[in-house]
């Protein structure tokens, strides 16, 4: 009580809430005021008021969510209960086939109407990087990192709707970037120390993501930081976050009205990502999905979600993501005694989730507005023992961004896309150490395969349009055994769809395995090309190339590196692998005119 002189009238009526939700441990310890805390008393409040305003419904809602959860938990509630899980069905795309070449145009057409959002808020800890995960090279060909390509990519998507729209060309297309206290600052630095990779500074948001309070025990008790009697000890709530910052930023309503009307929500390490997305924005527009869950095949046991369909006893059914450490256990207790494994494709029935996400602005903003951004949440405490009354260390809810349809109506169009791995979806997720530990035949999801993805995934694109490529070499590094393509990459503004790789290429071209080659620019057009070492190409805008006849240097060589030598810098090391540049053809078209460029 004497305490609360200190405090100004909003942090009083926070006081009364924290002790009507029977929080008055957190007072305990507090001694008269003038004694020695009262500065540790008010920023205790600051605290508190951060926490309250953060999440939507405020601190009450939090803690009364948590309790219903620590219960359930506690009684060993199954959050499927009275659902039976069963395989979904959804549109199932081929590359370069004509209803996906027709998926890829209405996507361009509509890039017009939509906004990024990248969620960058995690620190990767099965990674183990010490950067933020979004400043590593997506390939060390060229050393783009992620959020560059991720850039270019947009502004490519921006030049084809210029060029569609001709010359009626309307705003940018906005980026919203959620971070958190682990990467904010170094993502804002990565993006003005390299000028914003070429978008205006005004065109990117970044949406920080607070972390939210741990509880001590069932009945939801805030836990004090050991260290600081006046702080409550936080971890992050996880990706879901991105629906209550998009909304109480303000952001969605501006998009909203602003005539936007898709969101496209994609992780920090997918480098193949953006090859899907023209034909999976094509999907929702055609079918007019409310909400599209990209996908891949997936290994049994894959630690990536299961896109399944779950019908309840009472006759609801919904498409939904079932977490990878959730849908053995499901399977098995409803008449899958085997669990999570492969159908007799090699791959398990469910389509794994890749959690790149397309929503149609106008009912997410609605559903939005009624909810604040809430969406269903989960808690996961570790308990002591099997008595689950003392928790290991405290815990806290967390939520998921493709829970958000779990709350929607019936009504709600709800559909998801499934694409081939090799084009879709090849993040950087675990350390070296782990991959390596991956079952043969799973994918290892680590910098080497990540990096070596893109290059199978671009040679595979060019033998469809015609392109003679050479088969791969296996080869050993950081003891994953992975597929080594020619090196080829190409900027995003070269093609981003398969009709324009297909524009671009013409006549006998072949590429052999020992090749690398980097296109960096959008007019370099190969025709006859053979090629047969290392070719590197940057034209300006305005400059157009063609490139051909036989083209033959020592190229680069391959060189293992081990992940423990660290003499070597650690995004390299990571991939166990490193290029030496011993003979290179490089020719670089600083004016605009036309040329070409043989042997
Ligand atoms: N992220 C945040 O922005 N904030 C957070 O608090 C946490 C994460 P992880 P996860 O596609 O491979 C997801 O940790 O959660 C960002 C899906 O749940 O890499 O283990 C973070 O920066 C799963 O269904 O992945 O698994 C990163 O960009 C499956 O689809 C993103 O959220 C899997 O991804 C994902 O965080 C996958």
């Amino acid at each position: 009580q004497k305490n609360l002189s200190l405090l100004s009238p909003q942090q009083v009526e926070l006081a009364k809430v924290l002790v009507e939700m029977g929080q008055t441990h957190l007072f305990q310890h507090w001694s008269e005021p003038g004694v020695d805390d009262d500065d540790d008393k008010r920023a205790f409040f600051d605290q508190i008021a951060k926490l309250n305003s953060s999440y939507p419904g405020g601190l009450a809602a939090y803690i009364t969510t948590a309790r219903e959860l620590l219960a359930d938990s506690k009684a060993g509630k199954n959050p499927y209960d009275g659902f039976t899980p069963s395989v979904p069905l959804g549109e199932v795309l081929t590359y370069g086939d004509d209803s996906f070449v027709q998926f890829e145009e209405a996507g361009i057409k509509e890039a017009q109407k939509a906004a990024f959002v990248l969620v960058a808020g995690g620190l990767g800890e099965r990674l183990g990087y010490n950067g933020i995960k979004v400043a590593l090279p997506r390939e060390t060909t060229t050393g783009t990192c992620f959020l560059q390509h991720y850039i270019e990519s947009i502004l490519a998507f921006q030049e084809a709707r210029c060029s569609l729209a001709r010359g009626d060309c309307r705003a940018e297309i906005p980026l919203a970037i959620m971070t958190s206290d682990d990467t904010h600052l170094r993502t804002l630095e990565l993006l003005e120390k390299n000028s914003y990779f070429g978008m205006k500074p005004t065109q990117v948001k970044l949406l920080k993501q607070e972390k939210v309070a741990c509880f001590d025990d069932n009945e939801a008790h805030l836990a004090l930081d050991p260290r600081n009697k006046y702080r409550i000890q936080t971890k992050p709530h996880g990706h879901g976050d991105v629906h209550s910052l998009l909304y109480s930023s303000g952001l969605l309503k501006v998009w909203h009205d602003a005539g936007l009307r898709w969101v496209l929500f994609f992780q920090d390490t997918n480098g193949l990502l953006f090859k899907a997305i023209p034909a999976a924005l094509g999907v929702s527009t055609t079918k007019q999905y409310h909400v599209n869950s990209l996908a891949v095949p997936r290994k049994a046991k894959e630690a990536i979600g299961g896109i399944t369909k779950l019908t309840h006893s009472d006759g609801r059914t919904m498409v939904i993501n079932v977490e990878y450490n959730q849908l053995d256990p499901l399977l098995r207790a409803s008449g899958y005694p085997d669990g999570d494994v492969n159908s007799e494709t090699g791959y398990s029935p469910f389509p794994g989730n890749i959690n790149q996400l397309i929503f149609e602005i106008g009912p997410y903003l609605e559903e939005l507005t009624k909810t604040g951004g809430a969406i269903k949440e989960f808690v996961n405490p570790k308990y002591k023992d099997a008595t689950k009354t003392a928790f290991k260390s405290s815990t806290r809810l967390e939520c998921m961004m493709q829970d958000y349809p779990k709350t929607l109506p019936p009504s709600a169009r709800v559909g998801f896309t499934v694409m081939d791995a090799w084009l879709a979806y090849a993040p950087v997720k675990n350390n070296p150490e782990d991959a390596a530990k991956v079952p043969k035949g799973n994918p290892y999801h680590s910098a080497t395969s990540g990096e070596m993805a893109i290059y199978r995934s671009n040679s595979l694109i060019l033998r469809k349009a015609g392109v003679k490529v050479d088969d791969p070499f296996i080869q050993v590094f950081n003891g994953q055994e992975v597929e080594v393509w020619s090196r080829v990459v190409w900027k995003p503004k070269w093609a981003l769809t398969f009709s324009e790789v297909k524009r671009k290429v013409s006549g006998n071209c072949s590429i052999s395995q020992k090749s690398m080659m980097a296109i960096k620019g959008s007019n370099i057009a190969l025709e006859d090309l053979s090629l047969d070492g290392a070719l590197v190409i940057e034209a300006v805008d305005g400059a157009e190339v063609k490139v051909g006849g036989s083209m033959q240097n020592k190229g680069w060589s391959i060189e293992n590196v081990d992940y423990k030598d660290t003499s070597i810098p650690e995004e390299i090391r990571i991939r166990g692998f490193r290029f030496n540049k011993v003979e290179q053809l490089e020719k670089t078209y600083t004016e605009p005119g036309k040329y070409s460029l043989t042997p």
